[in-house]
């Protein structure tokens, strides 16, 4: 297969249409960030300044709820449980999703898991997008939030690759000590995934094994979304190309 060209998306033409929405679920650590920023640096938008991004990317993790005083002493304590559906705002994840899906400008809250809270200050502003990535541990859980995704992806990475890339990520980034990581694995990490998460796989249209080294899967998935953008949308006006009706050529 030929590689499209990265400016594709940018010198379209295409304008407020509805956006594509693909969601990314999988366990802790499956490498979810890593596959959605491959399918943008395949999709050629990873350097482009925020308003020209044609793919933006969204993680779960900027609806978390906000915690009362007593649960936030249990998540110091490394006592909440993180994995749990209570634990988001399925609600406003909802409401964001359909105004992305309105064509409207969204803000969109930074989660901070030092402090394990929303940023009061600190939020990205996501502008209306031919391709949305959500990705998140239970983005496929909540029926009303799954219904949303034109694509559903299930990064199906073995518990042991991801346990062990969990636990320098928690040490090193989240500013956690190797007990304490372990116990919330043992807790709620691992009860909540097989309970929650592991029963969404089936929601998926395409499942990744292996996660982000799956280039073979990865590359699939970037030709199916230029076909079916290029299906779903009037005939591309191409800054040095034709359109031939069946497929697009650019010089
Ligand atoms: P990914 N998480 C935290 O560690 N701290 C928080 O404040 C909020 C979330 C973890 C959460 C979950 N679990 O397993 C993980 N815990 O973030 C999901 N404990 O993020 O999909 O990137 O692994
Ligand atoms: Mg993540």
């Amino acid at each position: 297969m030929s590689e499209k060209p990265a400016d594709y998306l940018a010198t379209n033409g295409f304008e407020s249409k509805t956006p594509f929405l693909i969601g990314v679920a999988g366990g802790t650590a499956s490498g979810k960030s890593t596959v959605c920023q491959r399918i943008m640096e395949k999709l050629g938008q990873q350097h482009k300044e925020q308003t020209e991004r044609r793919v933006v990317c969204i993680s779960q993790d900027s609806f978390y709820r906000t915690l009362s005083p007593s649960e936030r002493l249990r998540a110091e304590r490394g006592q909440f449980n993180f994995d749990h559906p209570d634990a988001f705002d399925d609600k406003k994840l909802l409401a964001i999703l359909k105004d992305i899906l309105a064509g409207k400008k969204v803000e969109v809250p930074e989660y901070d898991y030092i402090t394990n809270s929303i940023s009061p200050h600190r939020s990205h502003t996501i502008y209306p997008a031919d391709v949305v990535l959500i990705e998140g541990i239970l983005v496929f859980y909540f029926p009303e939030v799954r219904e949303l995704f034109h694509m559903k992806l299930f990064v199906d990475t073995d518990s042991d690759t991801r346990l062990a890339r969990r636990v320098p990520r928690d040490i090193m980034e989240r500013g956690r000590d190797l007990e304490q990581v372990l116990n919330q694995y043992m807790n709620f990490v691992k009860p909540a995934f097989e309970e929650f998460c592991l029963p969404t796989k089936k929601f998926a249209d395409v499942i990744i094994p292996r996660g982000a080294d799956n280039l073979v899967a990865i590359d699939l998935i970037v030709h199916h979304i230029w076909d079916i953008m290029y299906k779903k949308r009037p005939a591309p006006k191409v800054a040095n190309g034709t359109c031939n009706g069946t497929h697009l050529e650019v010089d």
